[in-house]
């Protein structure tokens, strides 16, 4: 028996600790726990409820559209505008959300996980003249391998040429993951955190020059994703194929579904681009989702024990001292059952809910590696499912763009004094989003946030099932228990962030305590 620890993993967002108990090289248990405590706590309590879409955004810098648009759902319904945002407003809200999905994930493929299968000391005696190899061939000679670590050794398995290639891709990726943010900006007024997004519809005018400048930005990011992300990450599968059958977890996916095509009223019955329910790898049905079925528990959470509570109940009070937790992520279940969320889970459902292009794509790789669906449940399943969501979304939001209708209403009006509350689901780069709040005499009194990182790196709940990451984790072989890749390979398969899991909001006010870390 051995144990790895992992802590703090790096190229991720946040602070995440990996435990693994090994035997005879196989892992036997396996912990994730999230590790910094954030208190971004109580701020919107008695305040306007409109904050709460800018508010919310803070929760984290890499998608606060998704939080803006969340609070902004939940608000549409607490102030019974739910059913008549214009059509412009719709489509401006999907651009703004998509531009971020697509800066996203190559954020994801590129600076986090793709150094655990490019080797970028190939650069180290590059001689050639491409200057983005020269600046990084600079930082190695400077004894800097910075920003590209830590790193492994020992199962690096591209060509010295692959490598290179790819090397400057991850460079040409950082001036693309701009373009993106600039295409966010056109609309929702700057990134991180878009001014844009409003209970109603959005704020912005939609205009010919911001049309235009839009479609330019897509059709460049768009390119580099055919051209670029998509066939790197093939290459990465090509030589690294044993990861199809690396790291399956939990296989019960959840979508709250994303990029609305119609104005009904209830989320549940809203048209999705991509849709909502629950998909299970035994039979890959999709399946309606039922709100009212997701809990949070808090059994291994350093918080007080509420036993398992619907969002619109729940609290967040700190117990650092409670015996037997080991994370600051709750657990969320749905029916009371373990979910994995993110891209893997939104392309299931969109495969099993019949979607054309998304089941061409997919069915187009696994014909590459000769390969049904099952190897999907994987660390490379969820790596194409995210390029090929990727490359699906920047078309989409090219084709979305020219719906605007130059002059048309962007707003719908309503009354701010309210006694209502109102949910907001939908689907955030890593999956999952959903925000709950309670308005009373025009002022919020309830909040909760449940986002795409609780549900797959959460801990074990009350019944003692581990959470998805966990259980991707155990049965994995570690060849070589010093440098443990299959662990990390793992987890950044599921693009973690440990920042949006631990937003750690009181609904109910009061002392938040003392905390000791580490
Ligand atoms: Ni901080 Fe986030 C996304 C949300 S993940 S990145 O995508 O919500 O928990
Ligand atoms: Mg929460």
């Amino acid at each position: 028996m051995g144990k790895i620890v992992i802590d703090p993993v790096t190229r991720i967002e946040g602070h995440l600790k990996i435990e693994a108990v090994l035997d005879n090289g196989v892992v036997k248990e396996a912990r994730s726990s999230g590790m910094m405590y954030r208190g971004l706590e109580n701020v919107l309590l008695g305040r306007d409820p409109r904050d709460a879409a800018r508010i919310m955004q803070r929760i984290c810098g890499v998608c606060p559209t998704s939080h803006g648009l969340a609070a902004t759902f939940a608000l549409d319904e607490a102030y019974g505008v739910n059913g008549n945002i214009p059509s412009n407003g719709r489509i401006l809200r999907n651009l703004i959300q998509g531009s971020n999905y697509v800066q996203s994930h190559i954020l994801h493929f590129y600076q986090l996980a793709a150094l655990d299968y490019v080797d970028v000391t190939a650069v180290a005696d590059y001689n050639g003249s491409d200057p983005s190899l020269k600046k990084v061939k600079e930082f190695i000679a400077r004894g800097h391998l910075g920003p590209f670590l830590p790193r492994y050794e020992g199962d690096y398995r591209l060509s010295k040429e692959e490598n290179r290639a790819a090397v400057a891709h991850y460079v040409e990726a950082l001036n693309l993951r701009r373009l993106a943010h600039e295409a966010l900006a056109v609309f929702g007024g700057k990134m991180p955190h878009n001014m844009s997004i409003v209970a109603g519809g959005v704020t912005a005018e939609p205009t010919i020059d911001k049309i235009a400048s839009f479609y330019w930005k897509l059709e460049q990011l768009s390119n580099f994703i055919e051209h670029r992300y998509l066939p790197d990450v093939l290459m990465v599968a090509r030589r690294y194929s044993d990861y199809f059958g690396i790291g399956a977890g939990c296989k019960q996916f959840m979508s709250f579904g994303v990029f609305d095509l119609d104005h009904h009223p209830d989320l549940t019955k809203r048209r999705r681009y991509i849709p909502q329910g629950i998909v299970r790898a035994a039979d890959l049905k999709l399946r309606p989702l039922d709100p009212n079925q997701i809990t949070e528990q808090v059994e291994n959470s350093w918080y007080r024990e509420t036993g398992p509570v619907h969002p619109y109940d729940g609290s967040t009070e700190p117990d650092r001292d409670k015996a037997g937790a080991y994370s600051w992520c709750k657990s969320p279940r749905y029916a009371g059952e373990v979910m994995e969320v993110g891209p893997l889970a939104r392309m299931l459902a969109a495969y099993a809910g019949g979607n054309a292009e998304v089941k061409s794509q997919i069915d187009g790789v696994l014909g590459q590696f000769n390969a049904g669906p099952e190897v999907l449940f994987s660390v490379l399943g969820r790596h194409a499912a995210r390029a090929i969501e990727c490359k699906l979304v920047a078309d989409k939001l090219k084709q979305w763009v020219l719906e605007l209708q130059p002059g048309r209403p962007v707003c719908a009006e309503y009354s701010l004094d309210v006694n209502n509350r109102g949910m907001g689901l939908h689907e955030a780069p890593r999956g999952a989003i959903g925000h709950w709040i309670v308005v009373e005499g025009g002022k919020t009194k309830n909040y909760q946030a449940v986002v795409p990182t609780t549900w797959n790196m959460g801990p074990a709940d009350g019944k003692g099932v581990p959470g998805p990451v966990e259980q991707s984790l155990i049965g994995t072989r570690v060849k070589d228990q010093n440098n443990p890749f299959e662990l990390v390979r793992i987890v950044r398969s599921y693009d973690p962030c440990l920042s949006c899991a631990v937003h750690v909001v009181t609904p109910k006010g009061g002392d938040l305590g003392r905390f000791v870390v580490g």
